[in-house]
């Protein structure tokens, strides 16, 4: 029979096995070397065979699998000695706050603090012997009230940082590819409108990580259907800004609603249920989210657009 004719290359194998079997056992013993030779070889040549098949059959699926394995677990970039990292959660708005230093120098920054737990975070800073020198926000948040200006009072040489296209006030506008140092370590604004006109992504190239904010959420991203916000500005900040970076890069947003707390860029690239779909389908979806306005958004934004400026909120508020 003659090989290929058959469906399963298996079959052809074993149906070729059983015939040599046959004649093997009605040839003489002078013939055996030469028939098991050729036994041999038939075997090789139907191992290779079936080798082959399976590998045309399976191709795109494996070479797909793999790929996807491949680029979602990458080699880990260790945080250097002298780089403090902390994340900090809120549970009611489900927020990260992230406290950074350099332990040497001492200099430290906070991201996207929130008012409720300022204290719990100063106290940190205190019992480190830390100079919080900046509380940045990566964007003017509508579901809690920034921490920021309560921290400048409870931290005197703390300054707010915002940046300049998120409208808000703050003691810095940060604009695009400013660097904000603390110590020798530094973070690098780049600008990642979508959720909000003003969203900057944070990037630390030393330590290999981001804070995405609310653009790039782990496997989701934020809303944009206030703010000025917009899906397709959104998708485009993801796609060249986030999905550029190094893709063992690991990415840390302003919040997770299922107690993830860190994600990478290779993660999120192949599994993203949002933005590994096309912009069409992207645009489609964010537009049928439906959800509810944040609960605390007539609260948060006007407070917020004075990066939460304390002083300026009466006791009731500051309650
Ligand atoms: N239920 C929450 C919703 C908060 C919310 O809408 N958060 C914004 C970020 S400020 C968002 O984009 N969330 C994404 C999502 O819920 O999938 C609340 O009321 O605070
Ligand atoms: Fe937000």
């Amino acid at each position: 029979m003659p090989l290929g004719s058959l469906k399963s290359p298996e079959l052809n194998l074993y149906s070729n096995q059983s015939s040599l079997v046959k004649t093997i056992s009605r040839t003489s013993t002078s013939d055996m070397n030469r028939t098991s030779c050729i036994f041999l070889r038939t075997r090789r040549f139907c191992c290779e065979f079936i080798l082959r098949e399976n590998y045309k059959t399976n191709q795109g699926k494996r070479n797909f699998r793999t790929y996807r394995n491949k680029m979602a677990l990458t080699e880990q970039i260790p945080f250097s000695k002298d780089f403090l990292f902390r994340q900090f959660f809120d549970p009611i708005s489900s927020t990260y706050t992230y406290l950074l230093a350099d332990v040497t120098d001492k200099q430290a920054v906070l991201i996207d603090p929130v008012i409720e737990w300022a204290e719990r975070d100063a106290t940190i800073i205190k019992e480190l012997d830390l100079k919080l020198i900046y509380a940045l926000n990566t964007h003017m948040h509508a579901d809690h009230v920034t921490g920021t200006g309560k921290l400048k009072e409870l931290l005197p040489n703390c300054q707010s940082a915002i940046s300049r296209t998120s409208g808000a006030k703050a003691d810095l506008l940060l604009d695009p590819e400013d660097r904000v140092k603390f110590g020798r370590h530094e973070l690098l604004v780049c600008p990642t409108p979508g959720h909000t006109e003003g969203c900057v992504t944070y990037v630390c190239r030393e330590q290999g990580i981001a804070f995405t904010g609310d653009t790039l959420l782990i496997r989701g991203c934020g809303r944009t259907d206030f703010q000025g916000g917009s899906p397709q500005i959104l998708y485009n900040s993801v796609h060249s800004v986030i999905f550029t970076l190094p893709e063992n890069f690991r990415l840390y947003p302003a919040h997770d609603y299922s107690g993830r707390t860190v994600t990478s860029v290779a993660e999120e690239r192949n599994y993203n249920p949002r933005l590994t779909k096309s912009l069409d389908e992207f645009v489609s979806i964010m537009e049928n989210l439906n959800l509810p306005y944040p609960k605390m958004i007539d609260k948060a934004v006007p407070a917020n657009r004075v990066c939460g400026i304390y002083e300026l909120m009466d006791k009731e508020e500051k309650d």
